[in-house]
């Protein structure tokens, strides 16, 4: 089993802003001021248009030879592969991935909060829609906020518990449980593999690294893993 896990630096070459940036601003904000279900209840306005901004971002930017790269790794493993992204941009689909664990929600989905139902969404929330479900004008951006609990925890760790190589690309190693998986994985005796562009919080859970621009790194990490399984 080969597990994939990215964050924000994968879709940074795209346009995408990543999660801190060199003034430790997220798009101008501080992350707890937009990203929290306490932020969303004392300013929801603020909280929708930062994240209608980035849904309506998403039609300005296409994916990189990075997530290129993923999708062909996944098309040659089958399902020996779990591509975990801590990414609520649609960057992985749009580049052929098919099986996308979108551990902190999409952006492209709305959550009704009076019904519960889901529902895809590339439109504004700002203006208070009606719920197609349930009519009520209560959805909200179907994100994971801090102090909520991520999507897929359970089938990332029986993916985690059988894993034999965990690549982790463009994260920092700031937010958990992401954070946390490649000491679990090197903990089951995976080979851990850190494709970034400068080394991350966790990059002692790693016995490989490359440090470089996605879009170098993970192409050419990709095509010499699919070489060596040919030789
Ligand atoms: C949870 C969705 C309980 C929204 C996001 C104290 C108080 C309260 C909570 C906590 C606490 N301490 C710890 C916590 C837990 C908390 C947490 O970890 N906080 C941190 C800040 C300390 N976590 C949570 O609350 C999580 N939930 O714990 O629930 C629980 C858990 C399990 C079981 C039961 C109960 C929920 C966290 C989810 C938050 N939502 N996003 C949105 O996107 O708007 S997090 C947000 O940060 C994004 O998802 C982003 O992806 C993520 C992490 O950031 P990164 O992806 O790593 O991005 P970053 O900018 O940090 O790094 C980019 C990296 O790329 C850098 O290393 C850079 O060098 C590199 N890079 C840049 N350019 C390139 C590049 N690499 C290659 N090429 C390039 N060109």
């Amino acid at each position: 089993m080969v597990v994939v896990l990215t964050g924000a630096g994968i879709s940074a070459e795209s346009g995408l802003a990543t999660f801190r940036g060199p003034d430790g601003l997220w798009e101008g904000h501080r992350p707890e001021d937009v990203a929290t279900p306490e932020a969303f209840l004392s300013a929801p306005e603020l909280v929708q248009r930062f994240y209608d901004d980035r849904r309506a971002a998403l039609a300005t930017v296409e994916p990189n030879a990075a997530h290129r790269a993923l999708a062909r790794l996944e098309h040659a493993l089958g399902d020996a592969f779990l591509l975990v992204t801590q990414n609520i941009d649609d960057l992985h689909e749009r580049a052929g991935s098919r099986r996308v664990l979108h551990m902190h929600g999409r952006l492209k989905a709305a959550r009704c909060t009076e019904c519960g139902e889901s529902t895809h969404w590339d439109g504004t929330l700002v203006d208070e829609p009606p719920c197609p479900f349930c009519s009520q004008r209560a959805l909200r951006p179907d994100v994971v906020w801090f102090g909520e609990i991520p999507y897929g925890l359970s089938e990332i760790d029986v993916a985690l518990r059988r894993v034999r190589v965990f690549v982790s690309i463009g994260t920092s190693g700031n937010v958990y449980p992401a954070a946390g998986f490649a000491s679990f994985a090197r903990a089951v005796g995976a080979r851990t593999v850190e494709l970034n562009l400068e080394p991350s919080l966790g990059i002692d859970d790693f016995v490989e690294h490359q440090h470089g621009p996605a879009t170098q790194v993970v192409p050419a990490w990709v095509d010499g893993f699919l070489a060596e399984r040919e030789a």
